[in-house]
């Protein structure tokens, strides 16, 4: 299987996955959840489980970073391409980015541009097995490139946005973006550049 390499400077290998949920845990049925992209397209669709599962699946393994600095290597992905879902509501020319919202009140910005790479999918399985309810059941985007809180679990909505706006950790603080090679963790700080002026004194 394809896998896919990213440079991750400054992460570190875990074992295991820490469960977040900083709003809770909802409760979802499966047969009354759907998700809704929606915003400035032409065209809003909602797509119920089955939908989503019917459609052609990517499938690779990627390492999974959590901003924080704990990464799991080698997780297996599973899910339909989320460039493939986005076109299909054709998104107006002046959308630049996309929110994620979630069944908690979770939601989390990424630029139209990464959402549309072709790594990009609504991720319905991880390691061969449908999520469970506390890694996002039934479904959260994932996109190799960003760290994990990217990665919004209980998805229920895809926002096309002309301007930005802040999610949920990125009122805190958190980077608009969140690029893992370039360690995109904070807004307007760069570890990458604090490196190379911290060595520029000495
Ligand atoms: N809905 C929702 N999605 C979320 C979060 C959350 O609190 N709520 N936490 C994010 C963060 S910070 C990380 S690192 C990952 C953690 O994924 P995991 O719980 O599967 O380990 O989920 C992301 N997605
Ligand atoms: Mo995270």
């Amino acid at each position: 299987m394809e896998k896919i390499e990213i440079k991750n400077p400054g992460q570190v290998y875990a074992r295991n996955f820490i469960i977040y949920e900083a709003l809770g845990e909802p409760v979802i049925k499966k047969d009354d959840w759907d998700l809704k992209v929606y915003g400035h397209v032409k065209k809003e669709i909602i797509y119920k489980f089955n939908d989503l599962e019917s459609m052609p699946q990517e499938n690779y393994i990627a390492d999974f970073n959590c901003v924080t600095k704990w990464s799991i290597r080698d997780v297996k992905w599973q899910g339909p391409s989320l460039k493939r879902i986005i076109e299909a509501s054709m998104p107006d020319d002046e959308c630049t980015w996309v929110m994620f919202e979630c069944a908690d009140g979770y939601d989390t910005p990424v630029p139209l541009e990464d959402a549309l790479d072709e790594k990009s999918i609504i991720a319905i399985k991880m390691n061969d097995e449908y999520l469970s309810v506390e890694q996002g059941f039934p479904a959260r985007p994932f996109i190799p490139s960003l760290y994990g809180w990217k990665s919004a679990k209980w998805l229920t909505g895809i926002r096309l946005m002309h301007d930005y706006e802040d999610g949920y950790w990125e009122m805190y603080g958190y980077h608009e973006r969140g690029k893992i090679e370039n360690e995109e963790r904070f807004k307007g700080f760069s570890w990458k550049f604090f490196k190379r002026s911290s060595k520029l004194k000495k």
